[in-house]
């Protein structure tokens, strides 16, 4: 198993996690250096013509988009599983997932930081304004649904840690470097602390991976 993955990326945070709470380990890791543009050189554009990260590869196909390969990865290595046993608890647990992994996360990345900067010609302070108000609405979306929804419990889907958790978690850690206070969304917040307590998921975090600096100096 070939993982391509870099210490800043959220989405491959994701399936860090996932690797860490199934006990896989890829038999290598590939960082693609997105500060560096590496994701868009024709060796990566050659794995995921999309350009992003993070992609798994076992030899017969790559696989990306991090909810993917985080569902691939519970059906191929169910225990612990990441996705609740009924229907409807699956839906609501895909549905928290994909608020951060389709909805919020995505403005923030990269390729829309760089085509902020070098095509719109925003400055930073004015980048900055943008990345935090759509982290801003996509906390104030979770906190919505987790505080007034019977089904959360411990985690953000009863007590076990689930897909929706460790989407969450990832973009706790962003609201982090991008000095967002999660204050006003206290349900999100607790869950978020209560995951980041978890050895798989403190160990998957960005700043413990190879080549991080030691904080983002905020
Ligand atoms: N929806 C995708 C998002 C993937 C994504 O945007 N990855 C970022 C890193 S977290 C990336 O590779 N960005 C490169 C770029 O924006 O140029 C997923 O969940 O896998």
């Amino acid at each position: 198993m070939k993982f391509y993955s870099f210490w800043r990326s959220l989405a491959a945070f994701r399936v860090r996690i996932t690797l860490n709470l199934k006990g896989v380990v890829p038999d290598e890791v590939i960082s693609v250096d997105l500060l560096k543009g590496e994701q868009r050189q024709d060796a990566y554009k050659q794995v995921n013509p999309q350009m992003l990260l993070p992609a798994l590869d076992e030899g017969d196909g790559i696989l990306f988009q991090s909810v993917a390969i985080m569902e691939y990865l519970d059906e191929t290595h169910p225990n612990p599983p990441i996705l609740p046993k009924d229907p409807r608890g699956r839906a609501r647990v895909r549905g928290l997932a994909l608020i951060v992994a389709a909805d919020a996360h995505p403005l923030m990345v990269p390729r829309v930081r760089n085509f902020l900067e070098q095509e719109l010609k925003l400055d930073e302070p004015t980048r900055n304004r943008w990345i935090r108000h759509w982290i801003g609405e996509g906390l104030a979306a979770m906190e919505g649904h987790l505080s007034r929804d019977k089904a959360t419990g411990k985690f953000a889907h009863g007590d076990s840690l689930t897909m929706a958790d460790i989407c969450l978690t990832s973009q706790a850690v962003g609201a982090r470097f991008f000095e967002v206070d999660t204050a006003p969304y206290p349900t999100f917040r607790r869950i978020a602390e209560t995951c980041l307590a978890i050895d798989a998921v403190a160990r998957a975090h960005p700043l413990k991976q190879p080549g991080a600096p030691a904080s983002l100096g905020h």
